[in-house]
């Protein structure tokens, strides 16, 4: 019984692994970099993601370019305010409600991007739902995942949920304005743990009130983007 049930859960990942390439494939031939953002709830997902946007918008202006065209993927267990706070930043935002399934896989991908109505983006950021642990399993046809890990939840979660540490690309630490009212959250013991997990993380830690760190990442999934898509 208990080898049936293995079974049947390798095919289903096999199953969603294999479209998910597909579609990985045809956002990059389109020019589309798609990023995966995962945390529990509460980490700052949200909140970056709409720093990113102004600093992307901004780095793009400094440049003389256009804004780039943005589109996020909203998905929740069962509201839409994070989808509305996206719009309300001149975002092209689509909310995907899993109705209480705790992480996301291919066919809610391709339902929620089909939304969009055929519009085309530069970037596609999937804010997956607030779970340290599901989430890690599915490829949800990303061309980068990245976690972030809020200063408030303590550097010991890279101890308790070690997988999702192992799968992402980066390791974003937020709310790093919390740092000094939070001196057992032990950074260089987090890198560590993290790199023994996956010696090609990258880490970065960073502040959406303060603004640290954003250019950083910014700069770092720009460079990301341009190894990945032709255009
Ligand atoms: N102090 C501080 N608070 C933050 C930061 N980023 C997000 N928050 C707050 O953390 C809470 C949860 O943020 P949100 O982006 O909704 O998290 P999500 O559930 O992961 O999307 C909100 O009250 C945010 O204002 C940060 O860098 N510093
Ligand atoms: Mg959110």
């Amino acid at each position: 019984m208990e080898r049936r049930m293995l079974e049947v859960k390798r095919g289903v990942l096999a199953a969603n692994d294999e479209v998910a390439d597909g579609f990985r494939r045809q956002r990059r031939e389109e020019g589309t970099f798609f990023v995966d953002v995962m945390a529990s709830p509460g980490a700052g997902k949200t909140t970056l993601l709409l720093a990113l946007v102004e600093k992307l918008r901004a780095r793009a202006g400094r440049a003389g370019a256009p804004a780039p065209a943005l589109g996020v993927i909203e998905a929740d267990l069962e509201s839409d305010v994070d989808a509305r706070k996206i719009k309300e930043a001149g975002v092209a935002s689509v909310e995907l409600n899993t109705r209480g399934v705790c992480h996301v896989e291919m066919g809610m991908v391709e339902m929620a991007f089909e939304a969009f109505g055929g519009a085309s983006f530069e970037w596609l950021f999937l804010e997956n739902i607030g779970n340290l642990v599901c989430p890690a399993e599915f490829d949800t046809g990303a061309h980068c995942r990245v976690m972030l890990l809020s200063v408030p939840e303590g550097w010991d979660k890279v101890v308790k949920y070690p997988p999702m540490f192992a799968v992402v690309d980066a390791l974003i630490v937020t709310k790093s304005d919390y740092l000094p009212l939070n001196p057992d959250f032990d950074l260089a013991a987090l890198e560590e743990r993290a790199r023994a997990l996956n010696p090609r993380l990258e880490v970065f830690v960073t502040s959406a009130r303060t603004g640290e760190g954003v250019e950083e990442l910014a700069l770092w999934l720009e460079d990301r983007r341009g190894a990945c898509v032709a255009r």
